[in-house]
């Protein structure tokens, strides 16, 4: 079924670059995008549905590529500990942290876990995401990580999003390995990672590379046994201290390095060369009040894809909007509001794997966009969070009541 959509204006992100075309139509054939251009180039022909956009600016439909929504209870009670003054590391200590959040993540029905999972999506719904990665790393065993994964596979059957599962099984140390990281590695490539990928439940496989977490050899590990699954990595590197997991990432031809806040220019360098995307989170850093910014000026020297994700997560990050990202990514990274909206739509699908369908307005890509009543794009970073009237479309269909 061919539908026209007109009287609109097109932020279309071709090339990473806002790439407008005023006065814009679109027509699409089921769940492709077939024609897009200026109205007056719009060659005849039949149209089962016109729909008239109003003067909307259209965008294609925001992609939050990291994100960990999948998770038991919330650490808000450590948010207040931590500004009463108690530190993270004593909070740590007393069993808290990432340890809480895998105790309750384990503790709750998978059935509670998309409940509550579903909520958080719904906010980022009516943000105009319509792609979102999610990890598992709350889990931490056999069990628990298929439990969160099959629940991860289950949102992207119930609710009208395209999601991407993320094997995040080193993530944090379970307690079960308590000084035996080795062996907990050893685990996750003998046993953990080839029964998950043969259920068909891991599209990419990450890990945190951090000084609390693994190192970069043990990343590695991982690394050779995804890529002996035919799986493709992404890597949490730098986010706290300086130990090459981004160039290492790179080595492995990752999709993406996430966080980067102590990347080097030599970590640049080996990412541009690999096309690996530079995911920043601006939330957590902002969560965290880290003081260390992403090398902006060499990423963009050495034209790396930077990309924008919320790290929606209840330990550093606990954000339920996209486009509040984009304003943090520009207030506090400086990223101009064109880089920023690449960040959560072209560069963000790269990040994914997906730039072939996902992304981009272009002919013979997936019709996911949003109308945004709006008077110009960068009213997509400049407003502080809030819903923003628009009408989305997924696979050329408008979701209603989203
Ligand atoms: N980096 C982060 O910021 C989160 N995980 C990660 O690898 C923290 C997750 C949490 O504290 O629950
Ligand atoms: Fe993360």
């Amino acid at each position: 079924m061919k539908k026209l959509w007109h009287r609109c204006h097109a932020a279309t992100m071709v090339g990473g670059r806002y790439s407008i075309i005023e006065d814009a139509a679109l027509v699409t054939r089921a769940e492709r995008i077939e024609w897009i251009g200026p109205r007056a180039e719009l060659p005849a022909g039949d149209y089962a549905e016109t729909i008239d956009l109003g003067g909307a600016w259209v965008t294609p439909g925001l992609i939050d590529c990291h994100t960990h929504t999948v998770f038991g209870g919330n650490r808000s009670g450590e948010f207040e500990q931590r500004l009463e003054g108690v530190s993270y590391a004593e909070i740590a200590a007393a069993g808290g942290g990432i340890a809480s959040t895998v105790r309750a993540t384990r503790a709750a029905s998978a059935d509670e876990l998309l409940a509550s999972a579903s909520q958080r999506l719904r906010s980022l719904l009516r943000d105009g995401v319509t792609t979102v990665e999610i990890k598992s790393g709350y889990g931490l065993d056999l069990a628990s990580e298929r439990k969160m994964l099959r629940v991860i596979r289950r949102l992207g059957e119930t609710l009208p999003l395209t999601v991407r599962s993320t094997c995040l099984a080193a993530h944090a140390l379970p307690p079960e390995y308590a000084e035996r990281a080795d062996d907990y590695i050893a685990h996750i490539c003998a046993e953990m990672l080839p029964a998950l990928a043969a259920e068909g439940l891991v599209d990419a496989v990450d890990a945190f590379c951090e000084y609390l977490a693994f190192s970069p050899a043990q990343v590695e590990r991982v690394f050779i046994a995804a890529r002996a699954l035919g799986l493709p990595v992404k890597l949490h590197a730098e986010q706290l201290s300086s130990l090459g997991g981004s160039s290492l990432a790179a080595r492995y031809r990752a999709l993406s390095a996430d966080h980067l806040e102590f990347m080097t220019e030599d970590d640049a360098q080996a990412m541009a060369a690999a096309g690996t995307v530079a995911v920043l989170l601006p939330g957590a850093f902002y969560f965290l009040r880290e003081t260390q910014l992403p090398p902006m000026q060499a990423l963009r020297r050495h034209g790396v894809a930077i990309a924008i994700a919320s790290d929606l997560n209840p330990g550093t990050s606990p954000a339920l909007s996209v486009r509040l990202m984009l304003n943090m990514a520009c207030t506090l990274f400086r990223l101009t509001p064109e880089e920023a909206l690449a960040g959560v739509t072209l560069h963000a699908a790269r990040a994914l794997g997906l730039e072939a369908s996902h992304g981009s307005l272009e002919v013979g890509k997936v019709a996911d966009f949003v109308a945004w009543d709006i008077a110009r794009p960068a009213e997509l970073s400049y407003w502080l969070g809030g819903e923003l009237p628009k009408r989305v479309v997924r696979h050329g269909e408008e979701l209603i009541n989203v």
